[in-house]
């Protein structure tokens, strides 16, 4: 049996990681691999129970420690009710946001990304992806393509200003940087299929 693997897209809004985890997925199968498709915050019965909590409500509804406690706790659920006893059968595991959300939008306020990591460690015994993709767009074309689909609406986090969001995709951009075997940074500009693509070379080395 050839190993599962676990495999993280991380991204801004709107930067295509939902419509690519799901062609990542078709593509994969297509090579007879078996494949979960989950999310953050979610993925779980306890985890989605959480993100509800998460997303929806006042902006002001939690602290920045008490979120990133939430988030922590969601994942912990995540990984050993669904990505661990995936992983244990061989299957691949593609989950839309991972730690790297927490790191880029908890992790540099009041919290810093070494408390993050602290939080990783406890909850979830420091587990990290085998591969992160990161799909990078320019901050006009991403906020058009959400806008497109959501109009004015957004959740609790995604509607914080666009300098937060900023911080965010800079925060990104530093992973990518500073964690080069983990984190690729894929652009994600372009046909979605073309995108496609793009994707499954930043995997081929850990195809079977
Ligand atoms: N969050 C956090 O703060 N800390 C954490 O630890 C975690 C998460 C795990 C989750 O929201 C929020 O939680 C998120 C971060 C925070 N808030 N923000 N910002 P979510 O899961 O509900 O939403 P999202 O993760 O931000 O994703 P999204 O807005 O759904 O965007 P997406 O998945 O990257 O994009 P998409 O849905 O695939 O595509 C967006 C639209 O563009 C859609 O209409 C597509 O049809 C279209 N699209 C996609 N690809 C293309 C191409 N190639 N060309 C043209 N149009 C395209």
């Amino acid at each position: 049996m050839s190993p599962g693997r676990f495999i993280t897209l991380e991204g801004g809004e709107g930067a295509g990681k939902s419509t690519q985890l799901r062609a990542l997925a078709a593509a994969l199968r297509a090579r007879a691999i078996d494949v979960v498709e989950t999310r953050e915050p979610g993925g779980s019965e306890g985890a989605e129970a959480i993100r509800a909590l998460l997303l929806t409500g006042r902006a002001d509804r939690w602290s920045p420690r008490a979120e990133a406690l939430l988030f922590a706790a969601a994942r912990a659920d995540h990984i050993e009710k669904t990505i661990r006893p995936a992983l244990k059968r061989g299957a691949w595991v593609l989950s839309d946001r991972f730690l790297d959300s927490s790191r880029a939008y908890q992790g540099q306020g009041e919290l810093t990304d070494a408390d993050i990591m602290t939080l990783h460690r406890i909850g979830s015994a420091g587990y990290l992806p085998d591969r992160t993709l990161l799909l990078t767009l320019p901050e006009e074309e991403a906020t058009g393509r959400a806008k497109a689909r959501d109009g004015d609406v957004s959740d609790r986090i995604g509607g914080r200003a666009s300098d937060f969001h900023r911080a965010v995709a800079n925060a990104f951009t530093r992973f990518a940087r500073d964690e080069t075997d983990r984190v690729h940074a894929v652009d994600a500009s372009g046909p979605a299929e073309v995108v496609t693509v793009r994707l499954l070379e930043a995997i081929e080395d850990l195809l079977p």
